[in-house]
């Protein structure tokens, strides 16, 4: 996260750290006790993933972290490399969270985002950019809703309808490498996954792009109610 701030503690129950060798390599929201909302490209070499619940600082072993493996993991069928299009993925965990204060679910969105809503972003990405800074405490930063034809007009047609920009005029403020799968939330819905931008990222002109969570509300429930009975 560029331009943010450290998020205050349990500010953020839903946010979820994808570690890969004791490293974090993407975010994730919880969306249900054993379901977590990732992006499609944070998909590699799921077997190793620790998932990490309730986690605030990296570094510290805290009473209120939960670890989890994931069973399985469902790639959006329609998820294409080139643009990033339906850049989603779901993780099934070998185990139910257990919801407390600092572990909650986050609702999927009943509608899609107006263009200038307030929406935060968080994770635990580089909080320097070009150069690579990685904080220890999990970072909060306010970004808006950008219309969708701004959207367009700043990327030349690289976007579809499956995404959404957020982001500040000035720039400044953005997610960036690392923060990749984790939630954009907005009145208290998550209606994006940090899916690309820029390699420099917070620059002006250029909003962050996540995946468009309101698109694939049913595909996310059917694929929970249709998994192993286990739910
Ligand atoms: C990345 O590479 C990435 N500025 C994530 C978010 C953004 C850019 C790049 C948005 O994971």
């Amino acid at each position: 996260i560029i331009g943010g701030e450290s998020c205050r503690v349990g500010s953020r129950p839903y946010q979820v750290a994808l570690l890969w060798n004791g490293h974090i390599y993407c975010g994730g929201s919880l969306i249900h006790p054993k379901w977590v909302l990732t992006a499609g490209h944070c998909h590699k070499r799921i077997r190793q993933v620790q998932v990490h619940l309730g986690d605030y600082n990296l570094r510290a072993n805290e009473p209120t972290e939960q670890r989890r493996r994931v069973l399985n993991f469902y790639v959006h069928p329609d998820y294409n490399v080139k643009p990033h299009d339906n850049d989603f993925m779901l993780l099934e965990l070998n185990e139910p969270a257990q919801l407390n204060s600092y572990v909650k679910t986050i609702s999927l969105p009943t509608s899609c985002p107006v263009p200038g809503s307030q929406c935060t972003v968080s994770g635990w990405g580089t909080i320097r950019s070009p150069q690579k800074l990685f904080p220890e405490e999990m970072q909060c930063a306010k970004v808006y809703i950008v219309n969708q034809q701004r959207c367009w007009a700043n990327y030349w047609g690289l976007i579809t309808e499956n995404m959404v920009c957020a982001g500040v005029p000035k720039g400044g403020i953005d997610s960036c490498q690392g923060d990749s799968g984790g939630p954009l939330v907005c009145n208290e819905q998550l209606q994006g996954v940090v899916s690309w931008g820029m390699s420099v990222c917070a620059q002006k002109g250029r909003p962050g792009v996540y995946s468009r969570v309101c698109r694939v509300t049913q595909w996310v429930k059917n694929t929970i109610k249709k998994c192993p009975g286990l739910n």
